[in-house]
């Protein structure tokens, strides 16, 4: 990528540090390393591969961590940032600083954030429809341990009206223009109670500050909710007393199709999905294995069932729960083509499609070569 000193220094034109703006700097795309072992590159964004998190613990370590960019990672400074909380729905506007908030009471959470379009390939390569969107395979997915404020302490401080509604918090990441159009900045409001339920203004990420790329120097963590509620680079939290919208829950985040209403139905919890901890196409020693893998469920994952016959099923053995729940299964493994599949409680085998393509949750066929 050319940096913007780049392209003015190509233009014949001196950079003074005025025209450069103050609260982010030019960097690439994605700051942190994305070696091709760990991730599968889908223009702004990465994945993580999962045969990446084979013999890693629950959380997912953070260099592996999936990315998902609109536009690229600001990196901001620590020192002049300020999250300003504001709108007809709270009596006392606040702005703090990074030190305002790490002096209040923090609390912890390990919870997945997952894109709302993971597994969207399989729309295509599955069931044979087409959608819109990053063709992500099931890598859109990563677990952490969180650390911040909860949401609901800072809007009370904030003065929370009875009367307010909607949150929507905004990211200081760059104004998102696409097809010509210029977005503003991302952000996608968040009903009141869901915002008092379990939402963290989160400023660690496994025990170490947020890295640049996940949110730095704090971001919201919606449990349970779509990836795109869990605001990056928080800027600000508008709170109203009437209903805030953005085209993040407008125009995109809707399921749009011929079997839902015409003007769709908001994205907001995920669904219940299912992988191997295995490369796509894997290649596999004949032999006894060890086949692993993690479910997860926004209501929880109970029982985890495997196939590698393409018709019975077994239930496969729990080795960690939390965020998500690792499994493992054994499995003799005889030459030739196979295709291994996972479910988690009431996984279909169908997902209904939508033209967007969000919230594939059906059983994923994962083909290897046993060799
Ligand atoms: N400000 C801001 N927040 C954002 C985004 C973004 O581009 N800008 N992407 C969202 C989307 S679509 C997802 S899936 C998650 C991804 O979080 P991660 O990059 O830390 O994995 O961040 C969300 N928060
Ligand atoms: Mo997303």
């Amino acid at each position: 990528m050319i940096s913007r000193r780049g392209v003015l220094l190509a233009a014949g034109l001196s950079v003074l540090p005025s025209v450069l703006p103050s609260r982010a700097v030019a960097a690439p795309v994605i700051v942190k390393p994305l070696p091709d072992t760990d991730f599968i590159v889908h223009g702004t964004n990465a994945e993580t591969r999962w045969e990446a998190l084979r013999g890693t613990g629950s959380l997912t370590p953070v260099p592996k961590f999936f990315v998902r960019n609109h536009t690229s990672t600001p990196l901001l400074d620590a020192t002049s940032w300020r999250l300003e909380i504001h709108g007809s729905g709270v009596a006392r506007p606040l702005s703090l600083s990074l030190r305002d908030l790490r002096a209040l009471p923090s609390c912890s959470v390990e919870a997945v954030i997952e894109c709302a379009g993971n597994g969207r390939s399989f729309f295509t390569t599955q069931q044979g429809q087409t959608v819109s969107g990053t063709p992500w395979k099931l890598g859109a997915v990563g677990n952490a341990r969180w650390r911040g404020v909860s949401l609901g302490l800072l809007l009370r401080l904030a003065g929370l009206r009875r009367s307010a509604v909607d949150v929507l918090p905004a990211g200081l990441d760059a104004e998102y223009v696409t097809g010509g159009v210029n977005l503003g900045r991302v952000r996608r409001p968040l009903p009141v109670s869901k915002a008092l339920d379990d939402v963290l203004v989160a400023y660690e990420m496994n025990g170490e500050p947020l890295p640049p790329d996940h949110g730095f120097p704090a971001r919201l963590v919606v449990p349970g909710w779509v990836g795109i509620a869990s605001i990056k680079w928080l800027g600000s939290l508008e709170v109203s007393e009437s209903a805030l919208h953005s085209p993040w829950d407008t125009q995109y985040y809707r399921l749009l199709g011929p079997t839902y209403p015409a003007d769709g139905t908001l994205v907001t919890s995920q669904v219940a999905k299912s992988a191997f901890e295995l490369g796509w196409g894997a290649v596999v020693p004949a032999g006894r294995q060890v086949l692993t893998g993690r479910s997860w469920s926004p209501g929880g994952v109970r029982k985890v069932e495997v196939s590698t016959d393409g018709r019975s099923w077994r239930r496969a053995t729990p080795v960690s729960r939390g965020g998500w729940t690792r499994w493992q299964v054994p499995w003799q493994a005889t030459p030739g083509e196979h295709v291994l599949r996972a479910r988690v409680d009431g996984q279909p085998d169908e997902s209904p499609y939508n033209t967007q393509g969000y919230l594939f949750g059906a059983v994923v066929r994962h083909p290897v070569t046993v060799a």
